[in-house]
């Protein structure tokens, strides 16, 4: 009996060559962008400053380029394009965020800016018209300046802010927008942006900066799901969830030494913000949570550098989020041997952590010193939630990589990423993951936050020296629609040419 099964078993695994697979039909296919970063439109109609626009006009240096994005991609004028490009390649849907400051010029909800409300109505309704599932980020890393300067996520008024905004958002967009995206990546909000130099706004806090925005990042993300399950859920039948950048955090080799590192390594990647939403427990990662309370007390700190949720807290936050967002690019293997070890500032999160990470130099290397094409990470990060948090519905929400601004149409790197990443995504499925869209980033080039305009994500590339930041299709464009199209990876497709077009029903 069970060699009949085993065969069976066998054959149906064996029966489809690996490029005659299919994605699922109601599979969504898209493209994600984040307001600052392709919009432009700095202060345009009302809106207000954010924390971009302070960091970039004020510290022009930290930008490797000495640019800003107070034109990007100027998608704030090239809507009706952005949309266009959508239906050339056929996308089943589009992830964007809103600026915050652009609906909320002072952050505070005394306020909403009309043509702010309005610039998304026609990007909104732009998409709709053509079928495309609009995915709304709320919070893509641009903090009205206002709410900054009164300590922004470090203040414990933080999760409030966030909620009001958030309902301001659901009732002037949730008739047409169902998928809800609170936060993207929590770890670059609040390790990049406070606890280190690396995102706005710079505030380098490396002893407490990171936890404590994590803890106000988490009550800010349950208080405006709460909101939308209780208010709007009944009246609108969305969903609500949160992007979490899950890269995989592998062990170097077999030794417990090793898988102990890199379950520590994940916890200060992904589990400080997941773990409090997704595990049965709540509340953030035991085993880090130890290690920094051990440090503060050895460091002279009164308390644990890393708050505590109240068992209420930990009550309103777990459960809280209908879907896990997951943003993937890459892998690192994890030590716990010292001669892995890099120096961090004392104390920080990397500190705190103390493992060491090496990633093959035979790993193919983008535009991006973090970013390098790994084998099998997609599956073995997505496997590892799943397992880990009872198999929750997922959306890869970002997934790409980089080239040089130099570097062309003629994008092969581009497509051999996204077609190992593809292949990867349906191994992933086969598994049994609830794994429901994929999202490339980016629909174009755009503003590459400390990098400038000198990384470009783009399936398009835009030419930012243009008066109209004109967009041309690279050579994965072509490749991706034709993937969206057939719902399969050809592994030798080839485009015809590179005129683009608009398929019939788009
Ligand atoms: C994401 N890492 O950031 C962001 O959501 C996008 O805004 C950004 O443009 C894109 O990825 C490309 O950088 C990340 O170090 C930044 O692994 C860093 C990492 C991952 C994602």
């Amino acid at each position: 009996m069970r060699a009949i099964i085993l065969s069976v078993l066998l054959v149906s695994c064996y029966a489809l060559p690996k490029h005659e697979r299919k994605f699922p039909d109601d599979f969504l296919f898209g493209t994600a962008t984040a307001s600052y970063q392709i919009e432009g439109g700095w202060n345009a109609d009302g809106k207000g400053e954010n924390i971009w626009d302070r960091m970039t006009h004020t510290r022009p240096e930290v930008i490797r380029d000495l640019s800003n994005g107070d034109e990007a991609a100027d998608s704030y004028n090239n809507y009706k394009r952005d949309v266009e490009m959508m239906r050339e390649l056929g996308l089943d849907a589009y992830r964007f965020s809103l600026s915050w400051a652009r609906i909320l010029p002072n952050g505070i909800a005394n306020e909403v800016n009309k043509p702010g409300v309005e610039f998304y109505n026609n990007y909104i309704n732009e998409m709709l018209k053509y079928n495309i599932t609009p995915m709304v980020t709320l919070y893509h890393w641009d903090l009205p300046q206002k709410l900054q300067d009164l300590g922004g996520f470090t203040s414990p008024l933080f999760p409030e802010w966030f909620e009001d905004y958030a309902r301001v958002v659901f009732d002037s967009f949730g008739d047409r927008v169902k998928h809800w995206i609170t936060f993207n990546e929590p770890r670059e909000i609040c390790y990049e942006g406070y606890g280190s130099t690396t995102k706005a706004p710079i505030l380098n806090a490396t002893d407490v900066g990171i936890y404590l925005c994590a803890k106000h990042l988490v009550l800010g993300h349950a208080r405006a799901y709460h909101a939308y399950d209780k208010d709007f859920r009944a009246s609108q039948g969305g969903t609500c969830g949160i992007t979490i950048s899950v890269n995989w955090f592998g062990p170097l080799t077999d030794s417990d030494e090793d898988h102990l590192a890199a379950e520590i390594r994940r916890q200060a990647e992904w589990g400080l913000y997941a773990e409090p939403i997704f595990s049965e427990e709540g509340g953030f990662p035991k085993e880090l949570s130890d290690k920094v309370a051990q440090n503060s007390k050895e460091q002279g700190y009164p308390r644990s550098r890393m708050p505590e949720f109240t068992e209420d807290e930990k009550e309103f936050i777990r459960g809280a989020s209908d879907f896990f967002g997951v943003n993937h690019y890459t892998a690192y293997l994890i030590s716990g041997d010292e001669q892995y070890k890099t120096w961090y500032p004392k104390p920080s999160l990397y500190d705190d952590a103390d493992v060491g990470s090496y990633t093959p130099p035979e790993w193919p290397q983008s535009a991006s010193v973090w970013l390098k094409q790994a084998p099998n990470s997609i599956y073995n990060a997505l496997t590892h939630i799943s397992e880990k948090y009872n198999y929750p519905l997922i959306y890869i929400t970002e997934n790409g990589w980089s080239s040089h601004p130099d570097s062309g149409l003629e994008d092969d790197d581009r497509i051999t990423y996204y077609r190992a990443a593809l292949n990867n995504v349906l191994d992933t499925i086969e598994a049994g993951v609830n794994l429901k869209g994929y999202m490339a980033w980016s629909l174009m080039d755009n503003f590459e936050w400390m990098e400038g305009f000198l990384e470009r994500f783009g399936l398009y590339h835009v030419d930012f020296e243009s008066a109209e930041k004109v967009r041309t299709p690279r050579k994965s464009a072509f490749v991706y629609k034709e993937i969206i199209r057939s719902r399969m990876i050809d592994p030798n497709y080839e485009p015809p040419s590179r005129t683009m077009w608009i398929d019939e029903g788009h």
